[in-house]
């Protein structure tokens, strides 16, 4: 069960940030009500919500996940893959000190974003990507060892259209993963329960599981359909402004 979750609104120079997404401009205001409903949707599932204040020096810092991965015990602060986006760490190094005393940091030349980083109950996959590499990977590995956990390294460079690992896989809980096409069948993920992601709507693919919900991106009503046909309760959240930006839900906040 998650019990908190650290978020921060997007900064009025928000539609500045990193995209390769081709879907124009975001709305800023329309950017801070979908924010809004995202933040009540996650206090909905229970949890308790640190706030940070926009971050205008950095517009891609609404997307708090990528900067720092947790664990019950230990943070492990980031190191962005995009150099726009490294001085976002520091910013979040405070916020978490209110609810820990364990601290890691994945150094240079290593590079990872969160948003590479999904865990499926005491195992992590760590996609290397565009903006991971193997070296920031290696490290993190290192570090979720020492806590007990296993991880799995996971290529993604081949996987057309997707940013990070998350962007195509989420993990639902229950031993089951949403996997798009990409990942769909790779030996990496045969030890899970699987659900295949219909290829007109791989942005659902990033899906969050919090507590007694799902977080689904609303207007993909075949995945919605499919996870609650699992028999899970979904929370269906617009997400079109951050979609211009190459981001997704899980992004939106760190659960911990
Ligand atoms: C970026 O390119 O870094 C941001 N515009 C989007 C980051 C999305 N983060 C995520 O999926 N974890």
């Amino acid at each position: 069960m998650f019990k908190r979750a650290i978020v921060r609104p997007p900064a009025a120079n928000f539609a500045d940030g990193l995209t390769k997404a081709g879907l124009g401009r975001p709305d800023v205001e329309l950017a801070l009500r979908q924010h809004a409903a995202y933040c009540a949707a996650l206090e909905r599932c229970g949890l308790s919500l640190t706030r940070l204040e926009p971050e205008p020096r950095h517009p891609d810092s609404t997307f708090v996940e990528d900067v720092a991965v947790l664990t019950e015990h230990c943070a492990i602060l980031t190191h962005p893959g995009a150099p726009s986006r490294e001085g976002e760490v520091s910013s979040i190094r405070e916020p978490l000190r209110q609810f820990y005393s364990k601290f890691r940091t994945i150094e240079a030349p290593g590079t990872l974003d969160g948003g590479d980083i999904c865990e499926a109950g005491a195992h992590f996959y760590i996609g290397v990507s565009e903006r991971t590499n193997e070296a920031g990977a290696r490290q993190l590995a290192g570090f979720l060892a020492e806590e007990g956990f296993t991880s799995t390294l996971v290529d993604i460079h081949g996987v057309p259209g997707i940013l990070h690992l998350k962007s195509g896989i989420a993990y639902l809980g229950d031993d089951r993963l949403a996997l798009i096409d990409g990942f769909f069948g790779r030996p990496e993920f045969s030890c899970y329960e699987t659900l295949r992601v219909d290829p007109r709507e791989n942005y659902a693919a990033n899906a969050v599981r919090v507590n007694d919900f799902v977080l689904v991106a609303a207007g993909f009503p075949v995945f919605e359909a499919s996870v609650r046909s699992l028999g899970y309760r979904t929370l269906a959240l617009d997400m079109s402004e951050f979609q211009k930006m190459d981001g997704g839900l899980s992004c939106l906040s760190l659960r911990f």
